[in-house]
């Protein structure tokens, strides 16, 4: 591709409303450009490299015998309110009229267009196993886009759905899937890990994050020092086994804490550690409360608590209506002299001996508490976040967290959309039953950015050969210069002959300019025909290690392909 002829509008500047650096050079090396908040274009260097991500994707796919479809992004939504999802999803749904009023939603995802699919085409378990997916644009009305196209309103996905007459047969096809990512993200050139995660308002059980580990990812990973465990930090359990302290239990005392309201306050007005003071927090759980207690030292883990007491929700209480129910502030609470209120604990305050809560009520706390004289807990459980230091899940090793962004989710769905929609087959005895599913994304926009966060330097993008938009960027210093230009045209033939795809910069620019483009543009290999054009000699630069050299033409082809594999 000459330059010329293509769209690669740089910038000299940083963009002063870009956070993070793949944003930045995305939109300074002139790949992208935003349209509206979260809505974005892929200019035509971006396309490549989408396309080059997207060819890896349909490889591996293809590879474990998954088959590609393309469905359609306007969705009826009658489709929605037969999965329910038209009525628990709310405005990150976009929804909207045709010119008869009938309702639509442009697809955030596509569990229900598939399971109708299927549905009304595959009635008997011969036809099963089946894998489709497709490479789609994606629509979600976020409530703060972000980072880019790391955290767009429209993204492109890769969503796959599998289909099953048995469990075997989707855990089989789940590791197909687990193998297939796994290939995918190495050949994108990916520092990233699969963890355990929470399968959330999906339903089904097993499930796993694909996560870049990059300081710019919104997750945290919790794995172990030694082993190969992670998870989401939400899902990891904590495994300590807390001992009592050897203390003789005092009695209960009410002691005046004036303004003392958080854990630090008081644990510091009373001379005592964090980690002897009982952290009460009240909780709404669906349409009922909960009284939970940590130590102070530790963090509520909502997810373990949903779990816990199988909600659908649960969120802390505010301010008005802790009051309401308990008539007192926030950081007042405790547990001691609770009815009607169900009490649960983290196992760690079975360690307590002699501790501090709040006494429900203004400017007073309790001193010497023991759990179980001065107040009973209803079920105690694994209810705190891992931190850092604690005993890794498997045993092995010490925990430590890192950022990541999720590129990839692979989940067992199970039957909770083939039974609300009625998705059924004839089994080998001739009974229906409803098919087993399994659901497989990648966002692939998403990736693209995670590619950029990793591959760069001071001057811009430093892309992987296989990702890179071309291979070569061919410089002609001066295309006023007849020999320059001559020679050029020239190697951009016999390159792309080759097998190379190469970038001619054939614009009139000054050589600064075209320089400071090709280190922003960040191609492998870049190739400069300039003075010694005449005798067949031209500069290559490695844009990785910055090494430069004198190269004869006849030498150039032996060079290029040592360093780049076709
Ligand atoms: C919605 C909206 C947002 C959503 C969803 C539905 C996330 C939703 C989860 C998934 C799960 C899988 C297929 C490929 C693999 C991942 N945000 N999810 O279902 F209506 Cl507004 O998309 N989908």
């Amino acid at each position: 591709m000459k330059q010329s002829m293509t769209l690669i509008p740089t910038l000299r500047e940083n963009p002063a409303d870009a956070e993070i650096r793949s944003h930045q050079l995305l939109l300074r090396a002139g790949y992208v450009r935003q349209n509206a908040s979260g809505v974005y274009s892929y200019l035509p260097m971006a396309k490549r490299v989408l396309h080059n991500i997207e060819k890896i994707v349909r490889e591996e796919l293809d590879n474990i015998g998954a088959v590609e479809l393309l469905m359609p992004a306007l969705q009826p939504a009658e489709l929605w309110q037969e999965s329910g999802r038209w009525y628990t999803y709310g405005a990150e749904l976009m929804r909207m009229k045709d010119r008869h009023e009938r309702e639509f939603a442009l697809g955030p995802t596509h569990e229900e267009v598939i399971t109708s699919l299927v549905r009304d085409e595959v009635k008997s378990y011969k036809r099963l196993p089946l894998a489709l997916y497709q490479i789609q644009t994606k629509f979600r009305d976020e409530k703060r886009p972000r980072f880019g196209v790391l955290r767009g309103r429209e993204f492109i996905m890769k969503d796959g759905y599998s289909f099953h007459n048995s469990q075997e047969s989707l855990d089989e096809m789940y590791d197909k899937f687990y193998e297939a990512y796994s290939n995918i993200f190495r050949r994108a050139n990916l520092n990233f890990r699969a963890v355990i995660a929470d399968s959330g308002a999906m339903g089904g059980k097993d499930t796993h994050e694909f996560m870049v580990l990059s300081d710019v990812g919104e997750d945290t990973i919790a794995y172990s020092d030694t082993s190969d465990y992670a998870a989401n930090i939400e899902m990891a359990p904590v495994i300590t086994k807390y001992e009592k302290k050897a203390e003789a239990q005092k009695a209960l005392e009410k002691i005046k804490t004036e303004n003392q309201k958080t854990i630090e306050d008081v644990s510091a007005y009373l001379n005592v550690t964090a980690a002897e003071c009982i952290k009460t927090l009240l909780f709404k759980v669906d349409e009922e409360y909960a009284l939970v207690l940590v130590r102070g030292d530790h963090e509520v883990n909502d997810i373990k608590l949903k779990n816990l007491l199988e909600a659908e929700n649960v969120e802390l209480a505010e301010a008005d209506v802790t009051k309401s129910v308990l008539g007192c502030a926030v950081g007042s609470i405790g547990p001691i002299g609770i009815k009607n209120i169900k009490i649960v604990a983290d196992h760690a305050i079975t360690s307590i001996v002699n501790g501090v809560c709040g006494a429900n009520e203004e400017d007073f706390h309790y001193v010497n508490v023991n759990p179980g004289k001065d107040f009973t807990v209803n079920q105690y459980a694994d209810l705190r976040f891992i931190e850092e230091g604690d005993l890794s899940p498997d045993g092995q090793g010490i925990i430590k967290f890192a950022k990541g962004i999720e590129v990839g989710h692979i989940f067992k769905l199970g039957t909770r959309y083939s039974e609300a929609m009625d998705a059924t087959i004839l089994d080998e005895n001739g009974r229906s039953k409803p098919m087993i599913m399994g659901c497989y994304g990648i966002g692939v926009s998403r990736v693209m950015a995670a590619i950029a966060e990793q591959y760069n330097d001071e001057k811009g993008f430093v892309w992987p050969a296989n990702i890179a938009p071309y291979h070569i960027h061919l410089i002609a210093v001066n295309m006023k210069n007849e020999e320059q230009a001559s020679l050029s045209e020239e190697l951009y033939r016999s390159m792309k002959k080759a097998g190379y795809e190469v970038l001619l910069d054939d614009r009139i620019e000054r050589p600064g300019v075209k320089f400071a483009d090709a280190d922003l543009i960040g191609l492998p290999i870049r190739i400069t025909v300039g003075k010694k054009a005449s005798e067949g000699i031209v500069e290559l630069k490695d844009r990785k290690t910055g090494e430069m050299e004198e190269v004869h033409i006849n030498d150039l082809q032996s060079i290029i392909s040592a360093k780049i594999s076709l």
